[in-house]
């Protein structure tokens, strides 16, 4: 590891704070005294800020405030329209903001300043707008089958939220929470990850620069066993909403368990993604290329296993280690850049921990394997192929999170179909054919939450986004966002009066 040094203020394109602290009731906590942690440039080592981090108490005190903001402030008790204003209100300043959030995200999180500018910040943006729209839309039910009563159903907002983000996309990830847990008319707590508090503070704090109430938004900083599990375990958190690793997830489903508390996760994945003979073979390269290395391979939705069909195999090996071999590493400040460097020290020597692993398996190292030349600071990879020997192998079971593709050769789509199934993941799929029963095929069998045909990575928020089996529990969507955070109330009503047993007349 190299010596950290502190980085030259002087150099910021956007002001860094020295102290990324928590934000409560409308106001920033103070920088004084906590326990500290350093927030480090994953491209330079510097350090770039300090995080100060939340402990029970502060943590209690964000949840109050939520509390107070949802058991007797406006926001619940506004009309839909009002909120939706204010949401709208919240987009504009963001977007007004969009390249500050941009700078603040590459810096801390080492995305290519272009992927985040480019689909991260509008994103967030039209998160907000989306759900905005979603909760002025939404209608209940009635049911008047059962005479002479009308049953209506209302949704109702479930209370406070707490909502847990991880470091790979935190723009991207946290405002899809945050938008669609307060439209509804909820509040919230947002812990970002410990490693990339800097964007999100931002954004927390110009969301509070608008007309929304204090209260409403809040966050707080700091590690997951401490400020994480305090905030998952506090009583006064209604619902828990996480988005990382599995590992991570099963100890938050378990806490917020015996709170009774109902929660989303959305975890890794290990997604096949399924090359055909019958595929427009430019486009799967393009395709499969973007869908291991885009984010700097750091994805839960990755295309990681690439099947190739053996009849097509060896020319399309060859045509992605050439083009593997060219993409652009290097500083994600730069517009040129393709890969940035991964998010920290120890996530980089696990992903390059990968490549031994790969070996004892018995896989061929097709490209890349090592840290990448040219840079004596930063965590910089070289983007990464194997080809695996079987599909019980680690690199084909577990998810790397790092721009590291494995291989593995098929004989026919329904093999293919059985790969893709032999994982303990299931978010998302990909198939590239231009025959389309063989598409289908794969669509209907494949046990993921998402199936893309001759596509990479497209988001369609209107529809669910989730896994099956260990990449979670529960969905995003217009329809599954509002039913995770409100709660249905039936009233009924007698349309006319009717025999009612008369006891002890
Ligand atoms: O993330 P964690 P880690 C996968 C990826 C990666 C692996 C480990 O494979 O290599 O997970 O990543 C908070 N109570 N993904 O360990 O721990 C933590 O502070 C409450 C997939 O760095 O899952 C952070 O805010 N909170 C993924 C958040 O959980 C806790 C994205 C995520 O961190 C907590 C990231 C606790 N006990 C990693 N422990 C995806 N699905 O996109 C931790 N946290």
């Amino acid at each position: 590891m190299n010596a950290i040094t502190p980085f030259d203020r002087s150099k910021a394109r956007f002001p860094i704070p020295e102290v990324a602290t928590s934000f409560i009731n409308g106001a920033s906590v103070g920088a004084a005294g906590g326990h500290r942690i350093p927030v480090i440039s994953p491209a330079t080592e510097e350090l770039i800020s300090e995080l100060r981090e939340a402990d029970a108490d502060e943590v209690a005190a964000a949840v109050a405030a939520a509390r107070n903001a949802f058991d007797k402030g406006p926001w619940p008790r506004m009309s839909v329209d009002e909120r939706k204003k204010i949401m709208l209100q919240i987009k504009d300043v963001l977007m007004k903001h969009a390249d500050e959030l941009a700078y603040l995200e590459t810096m801390n999180a080492g995305l290519a300043v272009t992927h985040v500018r480019g689909f991260h910040v509008p994103r967030m943006g039209f998160n907000f707008e989306f759900f905005a729209e979603v909760a002025s839309q939404a209608a209940g039910d009635a049911y008047t089958q059962t005479k002479p009563y009308l049953s209506i159903v209302t949704r109702e907002p479930i209370g406070v939220g707490a909502l847990i983000g991880p470091w790979n996309a935190p723009l991207a990830l946290c405002s899809m929470k945050i938008a669609s847990c307060i439209a509804f008319g909820n509040t919230c707590v947002l812990k970002p990850s410990e490693f990339t508090p800097l964007s999100l503070r931002r954004v927390v704090e110009l969301i509070n620069t608008t007309d929304i109430p204090k209260g409403v938004v809040n966050l707080v900083n700091g590690r997951g066993q401490t400020t994480g599990d305090a905030l998952v375990s506090h009583p006064g958190v209604d619902v828990v909403s996480f988005t990382g690793g599995t590992t991570t997830g099963r100890a938050i489903a378990s806490r917020a368990g015996q709170g009774l508390k109902p929660v989303a996760l959305e975890l890794g994945g290990k997604s096949a993604n399924i090359i055909t003979a019958t595929a427009n073979m430019e486009r799967a390269l393009d395709g499969s290329l973007l869908g291991i290395y885009s984010n700097n391979g750091q994805q839960c939705l990755a295309g990681s296993r690439i099947l190739l069909d053996r009849k097509i195999a060896d020319s399309f090996v060859a045509k992605f280690v050439e083009r593997s071999k060219k993409i652009i590493v290097g500083d994600p400040l730069e517009q040129k850049t393709n890969i940035g460097p991964l998010a920290y020290e120890g996530h980089m020597k696990r992903v390059l921990s990968y490549v031994d692993i790969a070996k004892q398996d018995g896989a061929e190292l097709l490209t890349g394997g090592a840290a990448h030349p040219g840079f004596n600071k930063g965590y910089y990879m070289q983007p990464t192929a194997v080809m695996a020997k079987s599909n019980a192998a680690r690199v084909c079971q577990e998810e790397i999170f790092g721009p590291f593709a494995t291989f593995l050769v098929y004989d026919d789509i329904d093999e293919a179909i059985a790969i893709a199934n032999q994982s303990d993941f299931g978010l998302v799929g990909y198939v590239w054919s231009e025959h389309l029963p063989t598409a289908m095929k794969v669509s209907q069998n494949v046990r993921a939450g998402t199936i893309w045909v001759n596509t990479p990575l497209t988001r369609e928020l209107r529809a669910p986004f989730g896994g099956y089996k260990h990449s979670g529990i529960g969905r995003d969507s217009a329809e599954d966002c509002k039913m995770f955070f409100t709660e249905a109330k039936t009233t009924t009503i007698p349309l006319e009066d009717f025999p009612m047993a008369k006891w002890g007349a």
